[in-house]
């Protein structure tokens, strides 16, 4: 990697936001301090959903609108109160079942509201949350379930004929949402239980260190590795829902990810209602149109969403964004995948707002590298690390690497957010900290000399090409400022003389069509916008990019597609 001659710079822009000072945050930050917010902080007892929704409904925000609801068939309102009711009897419901601290209780839903007050009710009574996502098929839902020895699943009518009981002897309880008119033996009724149970709720007062929620995530071969956290993790939950989200007291958030992907629960679900926030959620499919409508009927303030959403609402054209009234946001998010800077220039164009890029994993917890309001931002970078968080490039080793050099992103533990474990798999878990006093994330990265932090991509999808080390992320990037190329997905591909060749995965925006002759403009323009060993030799038009769940383009299956490989775990493929 070379010294960049020419970063754009998009200045902050002067506002009342809940981190002035990056810098003197930084030098000064002890995560001690934050502990000090919470009502456990002298005992050290706690119980993250208490401090999440009961701290609040007993307090001054009782009456404050915790959750707004909205898909296409359901528009509800909850008051933090009813949220403290609600999920109370739903632990009361577990506990009934003989559910405890430490069983694992899945959920298996589209999004609801009871997915919401479920999920915190299993927390007050001290067990795990373990969420998936609604369009995993029996074998995804089989692997999970049976790693984690689930004993209760909360689902649909619909949805529990994907759960094969049969194969999963741990698994005592399918707890039904819905009307259905056979009720098989194992099966509760939730609507029944639910207006039977009290609404007073003995809440488990937990260490520290008790594990509350387990996150399937599928690495690119084998089984999905069980991501554990523990009540802790609410610590930086909640310093970064007040600094990196910028949650204030009138804000209206929503954040657009499901509970089967860690945004969707840290920054869906923990970090907002740790703040105090109304938190807007919206279910149902993606429609440009309904979002931007959402945005203008809400009165959306701060908005979290990923970069594939921000393409397809990009590729979508202005003209569908200026139907709606989006002059209230106030800060816009992204995260899932590096943030490219013509998305970020689109964003100012239509929002008239920076999109701040935020980087974290799963593992991690809550955000590590991050865009604050107060800091200036240069687009491609995802950011500068969290106060308390010291992040690095270092090679195989472990020896920090200077600026400007392409190594592992590493992060120096501990953090209270920080994975304790992978469930069933210590020696996977020691993996990640094989480097001393390091978590190794699997991404590739390298930094500026001002310490901004730049992502090329997951370790494996660096591209060696003669003897050049190129991110698929900077061509990806270059290619989507291309006015005919929605989305790109770029890979290595083997070849006797260079190592491996560039080979780019296009879809085409609106409109477009390809022809020989578009796809050699789009080259040249990877050629002279980026470097010669850097454009694509070879070029595909596809009609869709194979994604995650999340979003996230799954470069290995293009890969192996390519290659004519087996394409390894894809339970969590888009469709
Ligand atoms: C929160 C989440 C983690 C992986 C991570 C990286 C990619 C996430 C990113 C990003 C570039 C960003 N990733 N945020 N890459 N810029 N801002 O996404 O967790 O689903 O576990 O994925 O996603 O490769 O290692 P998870």
């Amino acid at each position: 990697m070379t010294e960049r001659q020419l970063v754009e710079t998009i200045p902050s822009v002067k506002g009342r936001y809940n981190l002035q000072s990056y810098e003197s945050a930084y030098s000064t930050f002890r995560w001690d301090e934050i502990k000090t917010q919470f009502t456990w902080h002298q005992t050290g007892n706690c119980n993250l959903a208490y401090e999440a929704i009961d701290r609040h409904a007993q307090g001054s925000l009782k009456n404050k609108t915790a959750l707004i609801y909205e898909d296409d068939a359901r528009k509800e309102k909850y008051t933090f109160e009813q949220l403290s009711q609600i999920s109370n009897r739903f632990g009361n419901l577990l506990l009934k079942l003989g559910i405890g601290q430490g069983d694992r209780v899945f959920f298996f839903m589209p999004r609801n509201p009871e997915i919401y007050t479920g999920i915190i009710g299993t927390i007050k009574i001290g067990a795990i949350v373990g969420p998936l996502f609604e369009a995993f098929m029996e074998g995804a839902v089989l692997d999970r379930l049976a790693d984690a020895e689930a004993v209760a699943i909360v689902t649909t009518s619909a949805l529990k004929q994907r759960i094969p009981r049969d194969k999963l002897p741990h698994l005592k309880y399918v707890i039904v949402v819905d009307e259905q008119e056979q009720w098989l033996p194992g099966e509760i009724d939730y609507r029944q239980e639910m207006a039977e149970a009290s609404d007073e709720l003995d809440i488990a007062w937990v260490d520290l260190e008790h594990p509350f929620i387990l996150h399937y995530t599928s690495g690119s071969t084998g089984k999905p590795k069980g991501v554990l956290h523990v009540h802790g993790a609410m610590i930086q939950h909640y310093i970064t829902g007040k600094w990196v989200l910028d949650l204030q007291d009138d804000d209206i958030y929503w954040c657009t990810g499901d509970p089967g992907w860690v945004t969707g629960t840290t920054y869906g679900i923990f970090a907002p209602w740790l703040n105090g926030a109304t938190n807007l959620i919206r279910g149902g499919r993606f429609s440009p149109e309904r979002w931007y409508q959402t945005i203008e009927d809400y009165k959306v303030t701060v908005w979290y969403s990923a970069p594939t959403a921000f393409r397809m609402l990009m590729s979508a054209g202005d003209e569908v964004a200026r139907k709606s009234d989006l002059s209230t946001l106030r800060h816009v998010l992204s995260v899932g995948e590096p943030l490219n800077p013509e998305v970020i220039r689109w964003g100012m164009k239509v929002f008239g707002k920076r999109i701040h890029d935020t980087w974290w994993m799963t593992e991690t917890g809550a955000h590590m590298i991050v865009n604050f309001p107060c800091m200036d931002m240069r687009p491609g970078s995802m950011g500068k690390p969290f106060p308390g968080i010291q992040a690095a490039i270092v090679d195989d080793q472990g020896n920090e690497l200077p600026p400007y050099r392409l190594g592992n992103l590493a992060i120096r533990t501990p953090w209270p957010s920080m994975m304790r474990k992978i469930w069933n798999n210590p020696a996977k878990y020691e993996e990640y900290f094989r480097l001393k006093g390091w978590y190794i994330s699997g991404d590739s990265a390298y930094r500026d000399e001002d310490g901004y932090f730049w992502f090329q991509g997951r370790v494996d999808d660096v591209i060696n090409t003669s003897g050049e080390r190129v991110g698929p992320f900077d061509v990806e990037s270059k290619l989507v400022e291309h006015p005919a190329v929605a989305e790109a997905g770029v890979i290595g591909k083997p070849d006797p003389i260079r190592g491996e060749i560039i080979k780019a995965f296009i879809s085409l925006r609106e409109g477009y069509r390809e022809t020989p002759e578009l796809l050699e403009e789009i080259r040249l323009f990877v050629r002279n916008g980026l470097s010669a060993h850097s454009a694509p030799r070879e070029i595909e038009v596809v009609g869709k990019l194979p994604k995650t769940r999340s979003g996230k383009i799954m470069r290995r299956v293009l890969k192996a597609q390519e290659l004519g490989l087996p394409t390894g775990d894809l339970s969590t493929i888009e469709d």
